[in-house]
């Protein structure tokens, strides 16, 4: 098997590269590391990643993170299903999405909710976290938007924006219905009330799966 993958379970970032692989077809040697026992700290996996971050990719000889990245690096070896659009212009808008995605939708969900309330960090960052999840209803009411108009993300095609946002969202949605979540009263427990094209979204990308 040429593919060795390093992850830790509920990494939204090492999620995204399992997906992509998946959809791909591609078969891979699993490495779960297990953050507390440090294992992605170890001078074996610093020399992977000098980082001690996952998701990491080896292919033989050759080491990649860094997940939007890995998802590159794969669809150059093996482009089909396409990812990353199949013209120019496509290739450019499943970018454009990527990054909006990455750089914002992730801070203000991922980082200022998900993370803080899945550590136990309500009490103290009570505050915080309620404008972090005010900027969350922003960037999700964006994207429930775009998918007014159109099936995936960045068009007709499931591409690699869509990976790149379902671990954001999935992790939300889970974290959004947890008693402190509902305590803070952040507004994310009726998810796919508030948010139905996200749902159908998730619902379509996922077979029916998403658990909405
Ligand atoms: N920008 C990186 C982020 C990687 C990252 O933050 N990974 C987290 C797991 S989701 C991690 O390894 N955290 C452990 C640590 O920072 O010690 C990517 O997209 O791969």
């Amino acid at each position: 098997m040429a593919y060795e993958l390093y992850w830790i379970s509920g990494s939204p970032n090492s999620w995204r590269v399992m997906l992509a692989m998946e959809l791909k077809g591609l078969a891979y040697e699993s490495h779960r590391l297990d953050p507390g026992k440090r294992e992605h700290k170890t001078p074996e996996f610093l020399a992977l990643n000098p980082r001690g971050k996952v998701p990491v990719l080896r292919d033989g000889d050759f080491v990649i993170f860094e997940s939007i990245a890995i998802l590159a690096y794969l669809e150059q070896k093996h482009p089909k299903p396409a990812l990353f659009g199949a013209t120019p212009e496509e290739a450019g808008h499943v970018w454009q999405r990527t990054f909006e995605v990455m750089n914002y939708a992730r801070d203000a969900v991922s980082n200022g909710v998900v993370r803080p309330l899945i550590r136990g960090e309500a009490a103290q960052s009570s505050e915080s976290i309620k404008t972090s999840a005010v900027e969350a209803h922003g960037e999700l009411q964006w994207v429930d938007d775009i998918l007014a108009d159109v099936p995936y993300l960045a068009g007709d095609q499931f591409s690699a924006a869509d990976v790149s946002y379902m671990p954001i969202v999935q992790g939300l949605i889970r974290a959004g219905r947890g008693d402190d979540a509902v305590r803070l009263a952040l507004g994310f427990d009726d998810f796919g009330g508030r948010y139905a094209n996200i749902a159908r979204w998730l619902a379509r990308s996922t077979g029916g799966h998403a658990g909405l």
